[in-house]
């Protein structure tokens, strides 16, 4: 049986949040079984489409690919490499620009929030970071992506790229899916449960950053949002509740009728400590890994070249592909 192929990918534009764990990372770690073949990059071309700092670009993107092995990615298993190494992507970027109309990219609501929230460098590589995201995916054959909820329309425009290729040029690309977690395919911000958990809000109290210290974990979670009904329950209207609630059903694996009837008849007190302390429990084991890669930066650059050359010798042949099916080379 052909394997099933994965790709993902992560910015690094910050240590990633609880959000960024739960939504993609963990699934990262779950889909490397033996009937699957993941690839699993950070996404360094992708973080230009904001104003960054070039060294801290580059520290990010060390961290990130160290955070990523703590995660249990594990490099002899997937490659693991960033994206700028593959110079490959951004040449199938170029051709799937030409095969994608500007109405799809006009709908992505990624570029809608970007673009309100830095109106000041509304820039061409913003508007067209879903063509970029597309070749990531399709140069791997990617039959399956793992991402959080607000990266599905991103997926849905890969399939549709691809769909469309392959009717003009002839069947060259493997027409990808998006797959969620059952739980937290969305965790909502700390301090304003109605909007995503992003490692780029301006209030560190929004979000539980992955390398955050226990003692900071609780006062988080304690200073979390929530509302004055006095009875803990999944309903709706009820954001920070429900998230709190998700976040604990992700990090104990239990359902969400057994959180709620564990809570029955007590209140936020103890429902925040329990998260803090599931939450805690999930991160300390990451952290100390994470320590130990960013203590042994021979070995970190050994792992990313080595998954920067597998990632790179898969990718041609999609590239050349390509080539070949639109009439160059
Ligand atoms: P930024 O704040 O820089 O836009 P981000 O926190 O949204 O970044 P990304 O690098 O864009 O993070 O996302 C990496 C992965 O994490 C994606 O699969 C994305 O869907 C997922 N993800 C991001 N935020 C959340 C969230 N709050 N809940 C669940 N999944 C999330
Ligand atoms: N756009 C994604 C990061 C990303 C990605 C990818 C995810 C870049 N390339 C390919 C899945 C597949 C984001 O903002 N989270």
């Amino acid at each position: 049986m052909d394997k099933k192929i994965i790709l993902s990918g992560i910015k690094p534009t910050g240590i990633p949040t609880l959000g960024n764990y739960i939504g993609a990372l963990r699934n990262w770690r779950l889909m490397q079984e033996d009937d699957k073949y993941c690839y699993y990059m950070v996404a360094d071309l992708h973080a230009l489409t904001v104003r960054n700092d070039p060294a801290e670009l580059r520290q990010q993107t060390r961290s990130m690919a160290a955070l990523l092995i703590a995660c249990g990615i594990d490099p002899n298993r997937s490659p693991l490499f960033i994206q700028s190494h593959v110079h490959q992507h951004a040449e199938l970027s170029w051709i799937l620009g030409c095969v994608t109309y500007m109405g799809e990219l006009n709908r992505m609501t990624q570029f809608k929030d970007k673009s309100a929230k830095h109106a000041d460098n509304i820039n061409a590589g913003l508007y067209t970071y879903p063509v970029l995201m597309a070749s990531d995916i399709l140069i791997y054959g990617a039959d399956l992506v793992p991402v959080g909820d607000d990266q599905k329309q991103h997926v849905e425009l890969a399939r549709n790229i691809a769909i469309r290729f392959n009717n003009a040029f002839g069947e060259t690309f493997v027409v990808p899916e998006p797959v969620m977690p059952k739980f937290g395919a969305r965790i909502m911000g700390l301090q304003d449960p109605e909007h995503k958990m992003s490692k780029t809000d301006t209030n560190p109290n929004g979000y539980i950053s992955m390398l955050d210290e226990p003692a900071v974990i609780t006062k988080k979670f304690k200073k979390a949002i929530t509302d004055c009904e006095p009875t803990i329950a999944y309903a709706e209207g009820r954001y920070g509740c429900n998230n709190l609630l998700t976040i604990y059903c992700a990090c104990t694996g239990k359902t969400m009728d057994e959180a709620v009837k564990e809570f029955e008849g007590f209140g936020y007190g103890k429902l925040k400590t329990a998260v803090a302390d599931a939450v805690i429990a999930e991160l300390e084991p990451i952290q100390a890994v994470y320590r130990q890669y960013m203590d042994d930066s021979e070995e970190l650059d050994r792992i990313i070249a080595r998954g920067a050359q597998q990632a790179s010798e898969r990718a041609q042949i999609t590239l050349d592909k390509a080539y070949k099916a639109v009439g160059i080379r």
